[in-house]
């Protein structure tokens, strides 16, 4: 484990401040279940990154608890328009990140973003940080903050 060195980590390091720590590994922390093997904690505490696409073209990004699936209805209700899936191309050219890596901040379009209301009862969270090996520790708080998201029920109930 060491602080970030890679461009893309320390882009996130740079948007994120002195309050976090962008951490390297060098295991793979590409899932939630790798992350949450890697830093110690569970998977429910790990906040992926799941980016949608609204009918108008704008990014939507979910932030879910890696034990949650996300209810695509859900979040086309919660948007007000029909969403699909991102394909790969489209999240790295929306966020600026790879898939495994899309940090909650950061991005290179401002996304709508929905925050799983699962995430906010843990003292500490772990969220990607720009690389699939780099995380950075926040609370349910902080990413409420830096993202300035909107919290709701998206998982598949
Ligand atoms: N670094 C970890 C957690 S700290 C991480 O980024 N996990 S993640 O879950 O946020 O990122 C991977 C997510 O990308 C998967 O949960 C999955 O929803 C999504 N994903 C994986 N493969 C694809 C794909 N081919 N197309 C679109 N989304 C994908």
């Amino acid at each position: 484990m060491k602080p970030a060195t890679a461009p893309s980590a320390l882009k996130v390091q740079a948007a994120l401040g002195e309050r976090f720590e962008v951490l390297e590994f060098d295991a793979s922390t590409r899932t939630a279940a790798d992350a949450a093997a890697v830093v110690g904690c569970t998977v429910a505490q790990i906040a992926k990154s799941l980016v949608f696409r609204a009918q108008g073209g704008r990014p939507v990004l979910v932030v879910a608890s890696g034990i949650h699936r996300v209810e695509e209805k859900r979040i086309a209700a919660l948007v007000g328009e029909p969403i699909t899936r991102a394909d790969a191309n489209f999240v790295r050219e929306a966020t600026g990140f790879a898939i495994g890596g899309v940090p909650p901040v950061g991005h290179t379009t401002a996304p709508v973003v929905l925050i799983d209301e699962g995430l906010m009862g843990f003292g500490e969270i772990w969220a990607a940080a720009g690389t699939p090996n780099a995380v950075f520790r926040l609370t349910p708080a902080d990413l409420v903050e830096l993202t300035r998201g909107r919290v709701a029920a998206v998982a598949l109930k």
